[in-house]
């Protein structure tokens, strides 16, 4: 064990992954998305190290401590480090009240598999040092301060969703963001009997950040088009499946194709929402399935491993809706699947995975918990 983890420390903050049921790749879009926070989660321990400027930041997953001068924060070429970096570098832009800190990050969350442990690690670190010198910042501006972070540090242009369910969701239920006015709604979650099963396709394809990228290019280049003849437009949030229709001709195929999808995925959220409130479970299902449909065939960011599970789930009917989560090009699909079937079904879509494509699955049952919560440790 590294030194640094026998400390004796202030502070203790769980930052939980997210998923999400739908609404994928519109939060950048300034549509609606519908996550919640789970229950595996990323650890924090801080304790305040009495110096001015260094800052010790350690991870027991890989072993490995950043040492970082607060009064020279730049990016790394390590990958995790930007994620603390950024968000170092966004809240010294906005208070001098950061100083030396010690901290210690234990990862329960799998890296790469859509559940989003980046968002959590950077909410994490911005909540704890909030709390640790207590900055005053609220959750939704913490959330805004990681999303800049990742945009300058790690360079993904994300949207808003996996900062603001990390730190914001509320135990039992969905959140409902409405990206544009930034505000949220809780949907309460009576899925009984189902439960919220994560295949994890433990593949994840190097596109996910140039192509993210492109996609949010191609929905801007897809605005700008609709605008000339509907000046109103400001975000997809504002186009309708006529004014695209009218336009069709005139755009180019694969530009028409990601805004189509968008403009149908925000309509989805909504009647998610009120399948949700309304109990009709099956019809929540399908709108799951409809989502897959568009990631893979018009927003093309889904990859063979997540369709060939979310395919395979269409079989069982003890299975009421499947999907990708998170950026695509792998990572967990999300299954609403009926309680009884669990077990069974896990060894053998696990067995059918591992012959298709010779790589382990790895399942988790998830549960929608708080966002963000801290505890103090009371030394002697
Ligand atoms: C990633 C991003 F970080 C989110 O902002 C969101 O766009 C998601 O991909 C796709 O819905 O998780």
């Amino acid at each position: 064990m590294n030194n640094i983890e026998n400390l004796q420390f202030e502070l203790i903050v769980s930052s939980p992954g997210r998923i999400n049921f739908i609404g994928e790749h519109t939060d950048y879009n300034n549509g609606y998305v519908l996550p919640t926070a789970i229950d595996r989660k990323i650890v924090l321990k801080l304790r305040k190290n009495q110096s001015q400027q260094i800052c010790t930041i350690h991870t027991t997953e890989l072993n490995k401590t950043l040492t970082v001068d607060l009064t020279n924060v730049s990016r790394s070429n390590v990958a995790w480090e930007n994620y603390a970096l950024g968000v170092l570098h966004q809240l010294l832009a906005i208070t001098q009240k950061v100083e030396g800190f010690d901290c210690v990050i234990e990862s329960f969350l799998p890296v790469g598999s859509g559940v989003s442990s980046s968002a959590a690690l950077e909410c994490g670190l911005a909540y704890g040092l909030n709390e640790l010198f207590d900055l005053g910042i609220d959750r939704k501006k913490l959330a805004l301060i990681c999303r800049d972070a990742e945009h300058s540090f790690v360079g993904t242009k994300c949207g808003i969703m996996d900062q603001y369910a990390s730190l914001i969701s509320k135990k039992d239920n969905a959140l409902l963001i409405d990206c544009a006015s930034i505000q949220h709604e809780y949907v309460p979650l009576e899925l009984e009997p189902y439960k919220i099963l994560l295949l994890n396709t433990n593949v994840s394809h190097n596109l996910s950040t140039s192509e993210y990228n492109t996609r949010r290019e191609e929905c801007k280049l897809g605005v700008d088009l609709i605008k000339k003849t509907n000046p109103d437009v400001n975000s997809l949030r504002d186009v309708t499946p006529q004014m695209l229709q009218q336009l069709k001709n005139n755009m180019d195929p694969t530009i028409y194709k990601r805004c189509e999808y968008v403009v149908q995925e925000n309509n989805r959220v909504l009647r998610a929402v009120n399948a949700l409130q309304e109990k009709r479970l099956a019809d929540f299902g399908a709108l799951l399935y409809g989502s897959h449909d568009g990631l893979q065939n018009k927003y093309e960011v889904s990859c063979p491993e997540l369709d060939f599970l979310v395919d395979y789930s269409r079989k069982k009917d003890f299975i009421i809706g499947s999907r990708m989560i998170g950026g695509g090009f792998g990572g967990c699909t999300i299954n609403i699947i009926h309680q009884d079937f669990i077990d069974n079904y896990v060894s053998e879509v696990s067995i059918a995975y591992k012959k298709e494509y010779d790589i382990d699955l790895s399942a988790f049952t998830a549960v929608p918990v708080n966002g963000t919560t801290h505890k103090y440790v009371e030394n002697e």
